[in-house]
């Protein structure tokens, strides 16, 4: 009994070893990639309309390499329309999960329901979306525009104490012309309400006037042209230029510039992102503060959607860390930013 017994032992004891030895890195391999299938994700993003985007789109393309996700990457050229027709063909791919940046915030029920009839989550990055039941989408990345806009009000205010500015054209009120982004999307609706409740609740929000406000759909060209009519008609009035976006206040400098104005320090210069470019302006004086606004969001995404896809709960709503820029960091600061 004792012998058969220890027989039996050793038997198994090589049957292990075997597996073991065979077991080395190819056989291993295979047998957990057979496990655990390839994710494919299709993601929708709307263009390439400024540097922030550009940066979005290299982290997000990064991540999914980074991550061992298939990424099917889908360009919109900003418009809905083509949004709805990749999210469409992403759904008839039978892709695992989908994400995407809504270039404007109404508009997705129908398409998003589809998605979730087929059953493939949806991650909604960095804008937000408005739909009338929020199970269409298991998640929301991105960042708080409300609160960049209350950032920039609070910023100005403070600086123009601070400067002792007094109205160009007189009177008791700094005169405020505002760049707005593409119409409709949550961040030009958020950054504007934003600035205009910060301006209502503050005691100082008197000493502001809004002159003309005006979108230059977040492009510098855009930026510069919508500038230089600002400028055609109120060049001796305007005090602040608040820019939804850096590239656009990168455009208006040139118009301010063109004008025979110095910029940042006639018209004072505020705007949101963070890039770059603004920095450098802002390191000539042509510029006066950024509230950034975090555009990596690739890695958290991921992470995001292979949680979904494992079943794991996540937050629904995430918001990436983002900060304020006075030019007075700006050469300091700069070689340490990311984008
Ligand atoms: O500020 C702007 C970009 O949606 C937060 O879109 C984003 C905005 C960003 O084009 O530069």
């Amino acid at each position: 009994m004792k012998k058969i017994l220890a027989l039996v032992m050793a038997i198994m004891m090589m049957v292990v070893a075997a597996g073991c030895g065979g077991s080395d890195g190819k056989s291993s391999g295979s047998s957990s990639a057979g496990g655990e299938k390839k994710i494919t994700m299709g993601f929708s993003q709307i263009g390439a309309e400024s540097e922030w985007r550009t940066a979005n789109t290299e982290s997000v393309k990064q991540a999914a390499k980074d991550a061992g996700i298939e990424l099917q990457f889908s360009d919109a050229q900003q418009k809905q329309e083509n949004q709805i027709k990749a999210i469409r063909s992403f759904i008839a791919q039978g892709v695992d999960i989908i994400a995407f940046v809504p270039i404007v915030e109404t508009g997705w029920d129908t398409v998003l329901k589809e998605a979730k009839d087929a059953k493939i989550p949806v991650i909604v990055v960095d804008r937000d979306v408005k739909v009338a039941d929020d199970s269409l989408y298991v998640a929301k990345i991105g960042t708080d525009s409300v609160k960049e806009g209350q950032n920039v009000f609070k910023w100005l205010d403070e600086y123009m104490k601070k400067q002792n500015k007094t109205p160009r054209a007189g009177g008791d009120q700094f005169q405020v012309v505002v760049l707005e982004g593409t119409v409709g999307s949550s961040v030009a609706i958020g950054r504007q309400n934003g600035f205009k409740d910060a301006m209502a609740k503050s005691e100082d929000g008197k000493k502001f006037n809004i002159l003309a406000s005006q979108t230059g759909e977040f492009t510098r060209a855009k930026g510069q042209e919508v500038m230089e009519s600002f400028l055609k008609s109120d060049r001796d009035k305007i005090d602040v230029l608040f820019a939804h976006n850096d590239d656009m206040a990168l455009g208006a400098i040139q118009a301010i510039e063109a004008a025979g104005l110095q910029p940042g320090k006639d018209i004072t210069i505020i705007s949101i992102d963070g890039v770059k470019g603004i920095f450098e302006a802002m390191i000539k004086g042509k510029a006066n503060c950024t509230v950034e606004c975090n555009p990596l969001q690739g890695q958290l995404l991921m992470e995001t959607a292979k949680k979904v896809l494992n079943g794991e709960k996540v937050e629904k709503l995430v918001y990436v860390d983002e900060g304020v820029f006075p030019a007075d960091v700006a050469e300091k600061t700069l070689p340490e930013r990311k984008y």
